[in-house]
């Protein structure tokens, strides 16, 4: 560590200090952050005008997981890998996939069953009409739960393109109910051991509604399945301008928070990297988090990102992702709880809004420079990767190819 970095390390646990932080707690809590990321993130992608290609992108199973490897490597907090079943599961046994996994030295994350990119689904999967339709992808999120079954995930991951385009083209309840009756048949499959998480999203692709809307109807859908099926949070899944660290605190609270789909919005459902665009966002979420795992140290939270880097090289643009939600969960452990509690007590409403805000100016650089040194890492996860040549050898190895890519 150099000279400066050490003092600025000194410096900040004095200051930590002050505010009643214990800094062995907080490094504990950095060293066993544990974040997913998805296969599909890996591979090209792009928006609905243009998919570009990135010379190196992944395209089998094999490619993706060695990409994400290369992520947990030098960050040393992602060791699973979310799998979207028919974009990952393609005519393979599920063993050699585990193998692989294991041999690069990541394991297999969230399962995502893939219900919305077959002919059959133009009016939706298990909102459709048709109860033929419906079956079809209750099969596959069976086979899903069964996949998780035999990789040793046990959290499956739903998100659902269903939804209408124009008012009068089906009845929203009767739609409700055939979710609902879906959602209970694949729960009722479930390892007890199993979550369920359940993905809202206000719009897209339908574009009058869509079936699951918003967190309370997640969260509605979950509580007539069963205590193991919860809300998935993307953060890209709101209308501009929701609170989302009052809808994770509620959650929380309700015992219904299954996890995060990580990323940045601006306009829409944008799936850029994580803290880019709105960083206090991010922090403010993560002051919830460290709270209530504050006041339950066994609460069950799935951290995992889902974002498209149509522009950013993609192993990097991770990297960058991980580094920055690392340093929000640090800055969100550095708010002075005490005084915070005593400002609002006193409805002191501006020195609230400074107690917090001076968390989130913190510079925790020198904490997770540390961090990474005592985890035996390289300080700096992004030049320690591209010194490594790893992005070179893959452009040179797979070049420029037509690939398949994800949505984002
Ligand atoms: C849908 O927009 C979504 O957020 C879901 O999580 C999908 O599984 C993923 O993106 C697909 O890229
Ligand atoms: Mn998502």
């Amino acid at each position: 560590m150099g000279y400066e970095i050490k003092e600025a390390y000194k410096v900040l646990c004095d200051q930590l200090a002050d505010r009643g932080i214990d800094v062995d707690d907080v490094k504990a809590k950095l060293k066993a952050q544990d974040v997913e990321t998805p296969s599909w993130a890996y591979a090209d992608g792009g928006t609905r005008f243009k998919t570009f290609k990135q010379p190196g992108a992944a395209i089998t199973y094999q490619e993706k997981f060695a990409d994400a490897a290369q992520v947990h490597k030098f960050t040393g907090i992602c060791p699973r890998v979310a799998v979207h079943v028919l974009w990952d599961f393609v005519d393979v046994e599920i063993s050699e996939v585990v193998e692989y996994a294991k041999s690069v030295g990541v394991g297999v994350g969230a399962i995502n069953p893939t219900v919305f990119e077959q002919e059959e689904y133009m009016y939706g999967s298990i909102a459709h009409p048709d109860p033929k339709v419906r079956q079809k992808a209750v099969e596959h999120m069976l086979d899903s739960v069964e996949i998780g079954r035999k990789t040793g995930s046990n959290f499956l991951s739903l998100w659902f393109a269903d939804g209408t385009n124009y008012p009068g083209m089906d009845d929203f309840v009767d739609r409700k109910h055939r979710v609902e009756d879906c959602l209970k048949t694949v729960y009722d499959a479930m390892p007890e051991t199993m979550t369920m998480g359940i993905e809202y999203k206000l719009f897209e692709p339908g574009f009058y509604h869509t079936d699951i809307a918003d967190w309370g109807m997640a969260c509605k859908f979950a509580e007539k399945c069963g205590p193991n099926a919860k809300a998935l949070v993307d953060l890209g899944h709101h209308a501009r301008g929701v609170n989302i660290e009052h809808i994770v605190a509620t959650l929380i609270d309700e015992g219904r928070l299954a996890g995060f789909h990580f990323n940045n919005a601006r306009y829409a459902d944008d799936d850029l990297t994580f803290g880019s665009v709105n960083p206090y966002e991010g922090f403010l979420i993560y002051n919830e988090l460290v709270k209530a795992e504050a006041a339950d140290p066994d609460l069950k939270i799935a951290y995992m990102i889902d974002q498209s880097h149509n522009v950013k090289p993609k192993i990097e643009a991770m990297i960058q992702t991980v580094e920055a939600i690392q340093y929000t969960y640090a800055k969100a452990m550095c708010i002075d709880r005490e005084r915070l509690a005593k400002a609002q007590a006193e409805m002191n409403i501006v020195d609230c809004e400074n107690i917090v805000s001076q968390a989130f100016f913190t510079d925790v650089r020198p904490l997770l420079h540390t961090v990474r040194e005592e985890m035996g890492l390289d300080p700096e996860p992004l030049q320690a990767f591209r010194d490594g040549g790893y992005q070179q050898k893959i452009a040179e190895e797979r070049g420029i190819r037509d690939s398949g890519g994800g949505l984002g």
